[in-house]
């Protein structure tokens, strides 16, 4: 075989699960479709539950998020000027780390590059065969010269849009969708953060977060019709709706400046079942996507990693291959329930057109509820600093 492990995608999936196989002597290989500089430049998560913090630790990979992330004991989620602080400290016992998912492949990148593994940028034309041989054979263009791997095992973590989840027939996929109408338009910008914790604004104009990626750059979003595009979004119209979203108490304290980048991203729930097939495993968004409104994306994607690398490891060191029958069972386990928290958050605090004012007085209420019940906001914060694995 020419390697152990052919890994599809060079994000943090891909790139996480080279990194902890890497250190357990298992040799991999990555085929990245986009530059290394396209990857780095995507601005994307921001939030990073501990669990994940402590797999980016146990893969070498924490020092920087341990000097530059900021921990956070909690969260507000608001209605109109009503503040229900969500306390992940003090009902959870946990925080969470406010460091971009941009860091998180950068000292990916800077660690593998350390280990020397291969990772190849620029590829083109992957085909996935041989999944139920004695190995698997992926194929691929690169510089324009058609290449071949033989491998063990192939991990898929190329993204919703990748070649992955396709190698799976399609007869044996079973796949769940919802579209939501409407998106996040996001910026960024060189201000201090308007609030010391995350704002998720529920408002009769719509939903608003306020979020951050240090003390002098903030990442705001606010919701979007699907058919608004970037350049109907100035900056002056951007500070306005995100300013009346927000609560006046926070608002006051907003300081405005230019986006240094702006970009609108569709929101959907989607997942793939099963996650494996013969010799293919897929990880992160190759197999299943969730709305940014509970910060899971990135975070599933680590706990599909920290599965995998234990069932891989498992398999080509001790032939056990008990983590590698289970692992598809496992991780969806923690994709529904992850799932359903997202969804629930996208429904509780976005603004569907057309709605009656039934929806408007279920949201108000869920809000009052929260703000009246330490057992709801403890729900809520169990669900957000992340299930156990
Ligand atoms: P990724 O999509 O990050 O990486 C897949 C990689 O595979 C890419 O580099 C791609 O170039 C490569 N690839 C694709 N096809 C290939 C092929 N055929 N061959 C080789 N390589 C191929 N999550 C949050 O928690 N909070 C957020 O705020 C948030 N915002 C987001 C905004 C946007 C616009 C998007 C698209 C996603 C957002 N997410 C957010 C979710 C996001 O963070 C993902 O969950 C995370 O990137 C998942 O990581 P990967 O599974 O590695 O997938
Ligand atoms: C972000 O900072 O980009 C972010 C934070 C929390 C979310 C979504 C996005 O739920």
């Amino acid at each position: 075989m020419d390697t152990q492990v052919v890994i599809i995608g060079g994000g943090p999936a891909g790139l996480l699960l080279s990194q902890l196989l890497n250190r357990a002597g298992v040799e991999t290989v990555i085929l990245e479709r986009s530059t290394r500089a396209h990857v780095l430049e995507r601005i994307r998560a921001g939030i990073l539950e501990w669990g994940t913090v402590e797999l980016l630790r146990e893969a070498g990979v924490g020092a920087r998020m341990e000097a530059e992330g900021i921990p956070h004991d909690g969260c507000y989620m608001t209605d109109s000027d009503l503040m229900v602080h969500i306390d992940f400290k003090g009902l959870t016992g946990k925080q969470v780390m406010v460091y971009g998912q941009t860091e998180v492949t950068h000292d990916l990148y800077d660690a593998q590059d350390a280990m020397g593994t291969i990772i190849h940028h620029g590829v083109e034309d992957v085909r996935i065969t041989g999944l139920d041989d004695a190995q698997a054979v992926v194929e691929f263009t690169l510089n324009g010269e058609a290449r071949r791997l033989t491998c063990a095992y192939v991990a898929g973590c190329d993204g919703f849009h990748g070649v992955s989840r396709q190698s799976i027939p399609k007869e044996k996929r079973q796949e769940f969708e919802r579209v939501y109408p409407f998106g996040w338009l996001g910026i960024l910008s060189r201000t201090p953060p308007v609030n010391d914790e995350l704002i998720y604004a529920n408002s009769p104009h719509g939903f608003a977060l306020a979020s951050m990626r240090s003390e002098t750059l903030v990442r705001y979003y606010v919701q979007v019709p699907l058919t608004d595009k970037v350049e109907d979004w100035s900056d002056d119209r951007f500070w306005t709706e995100f300013r009346r979203r927000i609560p006046a108490q926070a608002a006051e304290r907003l300081v405005k400046g230019p986006s240094i980048e702006k970009s609108i991203a569709p929101l959907r729930s989607f997942a793939s079942e099963p996650m494996r097939w013969g010799r293919l495993f897929l990880a992160g968004d190759a197999a299943h996507i969730v709305p940014p409104t509970g910060a899971k994306g990135l975070n599933l994607a680590v706990s599909d990693v920290f599965y995998l690398h234990q069932a891989l490891i498992d398999m080509l060191k001790r032939g056990d291959a008990r983590g590698i029958d289970g692992y598809s069972q496992r991780a969806l386990a923690r994709v529904w329930k992850a799932m359903r928290f997202s969804w629930q958050m996208t429904m509780m605090l976005h603004r569907f057109d057309g709605e009656d004012g039934f929806a408007a007085q279920m949201r108000r209420a869920t809000m009052a509820h929260l703000a009246g019940s330490e057992t709801a906001r403890k729900d809520l914060a169990e669900n957000y600093i992340g299930l156990p694995y």
